[in-house]
């Protein structure tokens, strides 16, 4: 693992990017561009922000969230994987390198300016204690006027394994009440909060809690934040299914790094290969999930 002075001297870029250290030991690399400002945690290669000029920030992150060894910043945009949700088997959810250190691979710039950050995290003990899977995954971050993430997973084995997984991006809105995501119209969704399912009437709007897999959709998705009188677009590849997610007030009294009256201002609206929606990856193959964001005012 590298320290912020070793990561700046292979890979900053001069007025784009500098990796700097609130938490000791946890880089995060802090990048600039003409078009909109971004933070990105080397821990869990978990984007923490993005704001494009002339608009509120459009990545969620709590405003009581910590940012620690081992532990996923609430927020932001942790890399679910190898597997999407709780498991029951006491493996922890939404899989192992949402807490890991990933290795910074490259950092570059765009003709546009955009700024291309590159981080990569291979099988060792640890991990193949957990799922006994040689692999190679590498998420690759593109900040602009617009927000690309690309989740690329290689097996590097000798044998095909599947996988779940998720871009589990938490958004900001300026209130959730007053807020709706279209695109899911007629998809068909597990319910999380029943445990049934159905058929989704309309635009999702929001009363309470929401926990949903809408399956077999690989159309965009369109949060109408109309309290910041702006949309949101996440269109997306390799995927077919999306995963709809607030707390509500309930739920959130649960999350310690969540601050009461916060479910007002976020939500998760996830980049997901889950539930039906399994991926398998033969030997030598791979499989790259992509999230790509944009806003409209
Ligand atoms: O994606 C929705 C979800 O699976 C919810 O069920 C809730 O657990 C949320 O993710 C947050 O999970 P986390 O492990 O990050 O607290």
């Amino acid at each position: 693992m590298h320290t912020c002075d070793q990561l700046n001297a292979q890979f900053a870029l001069a007025g784009s990017l500098t990796f700097s250290e609130v938490t000791p030991g946890l880089p995060v690399a802090q990048i600039t561009t003409p078009m909109a400002t971004a933070s990105v945690a080397v821990q869990g290669a978990q984007v923490l922000s993005w704001q494009p000029a002339g608009t509120a920030p459009v990545v969620w992150t709590s405003r009581v969230a910590v940012h620690q060894p081992g532990k996923g910043v609430r927020g932001g945009a942790p890399v679910c994987w190898p597997w999407f949700g709780a498991q029951s088997d006491g493996r922890p959810a939404h899989g192992f390198v949402r807490t890991r250190l990933w290795q910074v691979r490259s950092t570059s710039r765009t003709a546009d300016g955009s700024v291309l950050l590159v981080l990569g995290m291979t099988d060792d003990e640890q991990t193949r204690a957990l799922w006994p899977h040689a692999f190679d995954l590498e998420l690759q971050v593109l900040v602009g006027q617009t927000l690309t993430m690309s989740l690329i997973t290689r097996n590097t084995g000798a044998e095909a394994f599947v996988i779940t997984q998720g871009l589990h991006t938490y958004f900001q809105v300026g209130d959730i009440t007053q807020t709706r995501v279209l695109g899911l119209e007629n998809t068909r969704y597990l319910d999380k909060v029943t445990g049934g399912e159905a058929v989704q009437s309309g635009a999702v709007s929001f009363v309470g809690e929401m926990d949903r897999i809408y399956v077999d959709t690989t159309a965009d998705t369109v949060i109408d934040d109309v309290a910041n009188d702006r949309q949101i677009r996440i269109a997306k590849a390799g995927s077919a299914s999306t995963v709809v997610w607030n707390p509500w007030s309930e739920k959130e009294k649960g999350f310690a790094d969540m601050a009461a009256g916060e479910y007002r201002d976020m939500l998760c609206v996830e980049t997901t290969n889950a539930g039906p929606d399994v991926v398998s990856v033969p030997a030598g193959g791979s499989h790259t999930l992509t999230a790509l964001v944009s806003v409209s005012v």
